[in-house]
């Protein structure tokens, strides 16, 4: 379909900006494995500090890059699937706020005055204009998200009696989860940290900041995942020959996802005394109810691929997984899609682990958890976004994917690199191996009296795993740019691979209203968050001075 040439732009450049900080981010990623193996002894390379690093990886890939492209992948999946425009002037706005709060907080980063990590802690302190970056970009993600709804009620009030496109519901269940869980972080940012930064108040409660990050911080992950899950219901098994086993399945897995994914967040402070053991075993239990939709997507999915191999003429238990389109350069999407379910795998029984309150004192805080996460975010989050991006930059530019072969191999690649890296991190975690520190400077140094040999092996499987991460990386930025770069060669359209369920199945009016959905998530999340609210206002110790990452004294001691 058409596209006009306003929202071509608009999502073209969503697109384009992160994609290009992501060199940055890439490049990061693979100083974190060198300097954490002791291939080299240093704190800082070319200028830039390890915790700046660090702070540049987890913002750039994870936040930067995740909003910009939900908010483009929602533009497209609502004009191409009710036809109809979002609101110019509020994407538009959308836009500018994204792109001043991105370069607000990318100076701030690498001016080295906001080494304070993707999850900017207190009492780590950054300057206020990284805190105003990241609440205008989360912002500008807000207006993108209200530039849909009123075509959205208008479709709604044009087709009363027919189901919501499966993907459109995806789109508009994802929002809504952020626009919740984001209320938290912009009163912890707008409130507490920038006050804070800017000197006016001196100090900080540390246990109700955290608690109000994690509000937002574990609704966050389902954020970067469901524009991922949308492409695995509403096109994978079309792009791999077939048909969704279920569409109320995928339906239900994303209602769900709107009750859980908020008043879960706890899980991330287990080993926080500030909280009561209720508190922590409610969000406990909560946490195994939000792998449901997953386990859900699981069966739907490989039922829909089974039905896909077996309609290419498959045979036996697993014959089908051998007739799938692995290698079709003209296909490429369902290769990144396909990696990124298997990564998930793994990701997902490394989540099971971390949600029991018992295992967790094992892992928390070790290199497990970023073993974890690089299954699961760089897993089938970012390789769907890789796919997505180079697909939709083409269709929407009317430029021919350049490099088909090297882009139908990288996700293969990168699946390779995050197994190995991903082993060496969770082995080195079970050893006791502490994720976000410079190991070459003393643990991964021979010459340093904390010298821990057990580390090294680990350390270096993922140097390995890193290295081949970002050898995948360098190919799909060269294929990326090469076509962006390159000459228009059609007329620029919006398409997308689109899914028919395989049996009609019964109607039901409960998969297609918000309404009770929303009172039950609101219920969940009062019950679950009361009770943290207010023990994070029983702790009474002192509140926090600010402090940077390369002293253990207070900043500005002077001034308290
Ligand atoms: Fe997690 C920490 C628990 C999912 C990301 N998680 C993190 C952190 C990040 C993160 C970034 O309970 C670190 C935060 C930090 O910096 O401190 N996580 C879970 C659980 C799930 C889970 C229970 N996490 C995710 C997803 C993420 C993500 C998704 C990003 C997108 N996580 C935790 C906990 C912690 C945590 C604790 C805190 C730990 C601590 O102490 O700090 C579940 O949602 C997972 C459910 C998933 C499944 C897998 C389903 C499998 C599918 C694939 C099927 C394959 C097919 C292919 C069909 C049950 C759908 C077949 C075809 C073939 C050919 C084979």
């Amino acid at each position: 379909m058409q596209v006009s040439k306003s929202f071509r732009n608009i999502i073209l450049i969503e697109l384009l900006m992160p994609v290009t900080l992501l060199i940055f981010g890439i490049y990061h990623g693979l100083m974190q494995v060198i300097d954490r193996s002791g291939v080299v002894h240093q704190t800082s390379t070319a200028g830039i500090d390890y915790y700046q690093g660090l702070t540049l990886h987890g913002v750039i890939n994870a936040v930067v890059l995740t909003t910009f492209f939900a908010v483009a992948f929602g533009h497209a999946t609502i004009i191409y699937y009710l036809k109809k425009e979002p609101n110019k002037l509020l994407a538009r706005i959308s836009l500018w706020l994204m792109i001043v709060g991105t370069l607000m907080a990318a100076g701030a980063m690498f001016s080295g005055e906001a080494s304070v990590l993707y999850t900017f802690y207190p009492p780590l302190k950054a300057t206020p204009f990284f805190y105003l970056g990241a609440a205008l970009l989360i912002v500008g993600s807000w207006f993108g998200f209200y530039s849909w709804l009123k075509p959205y009620s208008e479709w709604r009030r044009e087709n009363r009696g027919t189901k919501t496109p499966l993907a459109v519901l995806g789109t508009i269940i994802n929002f809504t989860i952020w626009q919740v869980c984001t209320i938290a972080v912009a009163y912890e940012v707008l409130v507490m940290l920038l006050p804070w930064s800017m000197g006016f108040v001196k100090t900080i409660n540390v246990p109700l900041a955290r608690m109000l990050f994690w509000f937002f911080g574990h609704a966050l992950v389902y954020f970067w995942l469901l524009p991922s899950y949308i492409m695995f219901y509403a096109m994978l098994p079309k792009i791999a020959g077939g048909k969704l086993y279920s569409g109320n399945a995928g339906r239900l897995a994303l209602f769900i996802f709107l009750i859980l994914s908020v008043p879960v967040g706890v899980h991330h402070q287990f080993s926080e005394p500030v909280f009561e053991k209720g508190t922590k075993l409610f969000q406990s239990i909560l946490t195994y109810g939000v792998a449901i939709p997953s386990f859900i997507t699981a069966f739907t999915i490989a039922a829909s691929l089974e039905y896909a191999g077996r309609k290419r003429g498959a045979k036996g238990l697993f014959g089908w997984m051998k007739k799938l389109p692995y290698w079709d350069k003209n296909n490429f999407l369902f290769a990144y899609l396909i990696c990124g379910l298997i990564l998930f795998i793994f990701g997902g029984a490394t989540g099971i682990v971390n949600a029991s309150y018992s295992l967790n004192n094992i892992v928390h805080n070790t290199a497990w958890m970023p073993g974890h996460f690089h299954m699961t975010v760089a897993g089938p989050v970012f390789l769907a976004i890789l796919g997505m991006s180079i697909y939709l930059y083409s269709k929407l530019s009317g430029k021919e994917i350049k490099h088909k072969n090297l882009v139908t191999i990288v996700p293969y690649l990168w699946l390779i690199g995050i197994f190995i890296f991903s082993t060496g991190l969770m082995w080195g975690g079970l050893l006791g191996e502490p994720r976000r520190t410079d190991l070459g400077v003393t643990y991964t140094h021979p010459g340093n009296s904390l010298y821990h040999p057990e580390w090294v092996p680990t350390t270096m499987l993922a140097l390995v795993g890193g290295i081949i991460m970002t050898v995948s990386a360098v190919l799909y930025f060269w294929a990326f740019f090469a076509t962006a770069f390159s000459k228009k060669s059609f007329e620029p359209h919006l398409d997308f691979p689109t899914t028919e369920v395989l049996h009609e199945e019964r109607e039901l009016s409960i998969l297609n209203n918000f309404k009770p959905w929303l009172v039950v998530m609101i219920i969940t999340i009062i019950i679950a968050y009361v009770p943290a609210l207010t023990d994070t206002f029983k702790y009474n110790g002192p509140d926090a001075p600010p402090y940077n990452t390369d002293n253990p004294v207070p900043v500005d001691l002077n001034k308290f």
